[in-house]
């Protein structure tokens, strides 16, 4: 088949809505687009295990302690599926790795921010679970098959985390006003990098046209935005915080709440490495990617060692 009649089978396929699988031909910029996006995605979960994990020793009983344990374990594990998404695509995970640690690739803004307290990891679990969830249930039906698939389970294990975060602030705020002043602390500080998590407004966000007709995204960065705002408001007043925006109000009309303007120059200086944690957090990354060298080269040793025919030791 020529050029050409690949490129209109391809797009023929996802006009049909079918999914494109790793040996279907496939334009490289759409390549290229998968490969950005899915990395970010895996990268961003398993520097997102940094905030909430350095809470586990601090857990304030045995019970939240293993929530959170398993928590921070299935985002490794979402790293671990998207990583594998990305080699069906013909990346390098080792490579991944390196682009993240030097700098090279990004990783969601939201995990520059520190946690300060024990109910950052139930406003964690409900807001940055929460806008994770609005953002991803539409990339179960993206058009590349092994990143779809990929997200159903952990769609799933989402929806776990943001109920789990939810069930943490509910009990916090039926105790001491300490623990509801703890909540609304934390409220305050993560709202607005929560909003900030979907990407920079439409008119300002160079990907999102081009996904969009591959189908790579299925909504904007504003549409998902505003569906995590008018999900948020009704379960705040449920919770009975403030969100820390006067300008949230109903509008009739629209049928949506209004809100507020991000502070887009923040998240410009989060995503280009100036934000309150970045350097900590790759830092940490580093480290323990190069403390489990021993171990990629005892698995490897391992390997070769079967591959040669040798007994398993
Ligand atoms: N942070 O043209 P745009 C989780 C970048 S993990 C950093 O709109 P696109 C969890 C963007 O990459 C949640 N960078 O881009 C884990 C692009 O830069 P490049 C992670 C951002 O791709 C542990 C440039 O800005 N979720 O849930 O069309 C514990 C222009 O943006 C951000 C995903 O990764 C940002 N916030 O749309 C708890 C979801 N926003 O690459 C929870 C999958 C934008 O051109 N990703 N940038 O240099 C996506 O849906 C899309 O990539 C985005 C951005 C909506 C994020």
């Amino acid at each position: 088949m020529t050029e050409r009649e690949l490129l209109e089978r391809f797009e023929e396929t996802v006009g049909k809505d079918r999914r494109i699988e790793p040996r279907d031909w496939m334009p490289e910029g759409y390549r290229a687009t998968l490969i950005r996006q899915i990395a970010q995605h895996a990268h961003s979960e398993i520097i997102g295990m940094q905030p909430e994990g350095e809470w586990i020793t601090r857990a304030p009983s045995l019970r939240r302690k293993a929530i959170l344990f398993a928590k921070v374990q299935d985002e490794a594990g979402h790293g671990l599926y998207l990583y594998s998404a990305a080699e069906t695509l013909g990346a390098d995970r080792d490579d991944l790795t390196e682009r993240l640690i030097s700098g090279r690739q990004k990783y969601s803004s939201i995990f520059n921010y520190p946690t300060l307290s024990f109910a950052d990891v139930g406003v964690i679990g409900w807001l940055v679970d929460g806008a994770a969830i609005c953002n991803q249930v539409p990339l179960c039906r993206t058009s590349y098959g092994p990143y779809g698939r990929a997200m159903v389970r952990i769609c799933k294990e989402e929806s776990f985390h943001q109920r789990q975060g939810y069930e943490l602030l509910m009990t916090m705020m039926g105790g001491t006003p300490a623990q509801r002043e703890m909540v609304q602390d934390a409220v305050n500080r993560w709202w607005w990098p929560s909003l900030m998590m979907f990407g920079p407004p439409d008119a300002d966000s160079p990907n999102t046209a081009r996904s969009m007709a591959w189908k790579i995204k299925r909504h904007t960065n504003d549409e998902l935005r505003q569906r995590f705002v008018d999900m948020t408001v009704p379960q705040a007043e449920r919770l009975g915080v403030t969100l820390p925006d006067p300008g949230l109000r109903w509008n009739a009309g629209r049928g949506h709440y209004d809100f507020g303007e991000p502070d887009w120059a923040e998240l410009k200086r989060v995503i280009s490495g100036d934000g309150p944690c970045n350097a900590e957090r790759i830092a940490r990354r580093r480290a323990a990617h190069e403390e489990g060298a021993w171990v990629r080269e005892a698995a490897a040793a391992y390997a070769a060692k079967r591959a040669a025919g040798g007994r398993a030791a």
